[in-house]
């Protein structure tokens, strides 16, 4: 259709493609100056990380768990094969009558043993990384509501002393360049490169929610009655993404988290100007000894 076109319409379509590819490139330069942590359509593997903890964790998974499964089932798959050809009836018609062979008895503990040691020491060190929280830069409380959004409190003695909802923005009116059930109206904003305290709870006996960020290695559970804490450091600028992950009723899966990572300074001024736009809120970091706390 396009070589056959002449005149006023093939450059109509070619200054169209031009247009075309002028907003894609701006698309493309605006994406790349600024990380997006997003899930992408056909992802394969794990999300990209961009915190110390999910480094260790892609690692553990991609360097650790993936070669040792692949390599599991391709040996599974093999001895299936050559059972199949080498004792079927046809080839084997007289089936060996051994019951017992010590030297594989011992072959079969002794090496999966062996595996589940190379997996559990890596194993826990990272949980032992993950659950030590280190001194904390920022301090921010998040409440799953039973209202299906994400309360978010910042603390008085961080510069804080408010607090916001943040909900899934209207999909009927969704403006271009938000995502689709990712975006919120009121991102919660933290400075990189600073050790982000996350204390974790619920409001409603009943319901448990989950905060999840996956590129920065996040997922812990909100409970009602209870205090979890956990913590995350972003070393890149940027937006992450994730959402609640824990089954919590009719409005689960429209109750996405946003955090906007961004510098120190550009941090205070947000501070500063949420202070005066957000209800004041009396609110102390609490601390996990108060409550029930659980890990
Ligand atoms: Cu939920």
């Amino acid at each position: 259709m396009l070589f056959k076109s002449k005149g006023a319409s093939a450059r109509r379509i070619l200054s169209t493609a031009g247009a075309t590819m002028v907003t894609w490139a701006a698309l493309v330069g605006a994406a790349s100056a600024q990380f997006v942590g997003a899930p992408r359509p056909g992802q394969m593997g794990m999300s990209e990380a961009a915190s110390p903890i999910m480094r260790e964790m892609v690692f553990f998974h991609d360097a650790i768990l993936l070669p040792i499964i692949t390599a599991i089932s391709l040996f599974v798959l093999a001895l299936i094969v050559i059972v199949v050809n080498k004792y079927n009836e046809k080839a084997n018609p007289t089936p060996s009558r051994t019951t017992h062979h010590a030297g594989l008895e011992v072959a079969w503990t002794v090496i999966p043993v062996v595996i589940l040691l190379i997996i559990a020491i890596p194993s826990f060190r990272l949980l032992n990384h993950q659950l030590t929280l280190p001194d904390a830069d920022v301090t921010v409380k998040v409440t799953g509501n039973s209202s299906w959004a994400w309360t978010w409190s910042y603390p008085k003695e961080g510069g804080g002393g408010f607090e916001f909802q943040s909900r899934l923005l209207d999909q009927a009116t969704l403006p271009a360049g938000k995502l689709r059930l990712l975006d919120v109206d009121n991102e919660a904003v933290v400075p990189v490169n600073k050790n982000i305290r996350v204390q974790v709870t619920a409001d409603v006996v009943g319901i448990i929610h989950a905060f999840a960020l996956p590129n920065l290695g996040v997922r812990i559970d909100a409970i009602p009655g209870r205090l979890n804490e956990t913590w995350f450091r972003a070393e890149r600028e940027g937006v992450y993404y994730g959402q609640c992950s824990e089954l919590c009723g009719k409005d689960h899966a429209y109750m996405p988290i946003v955090v906007r990572v961004v510098s120190e300074d550009a941090y205070k001024a947000w501070l500063a100007s949420a202070a005066k736009q957000f209800a004041s809120t009396s609110a102390e970091p609490l601390r996990v000894a108060d409550a029930t706390a659980t890990r």
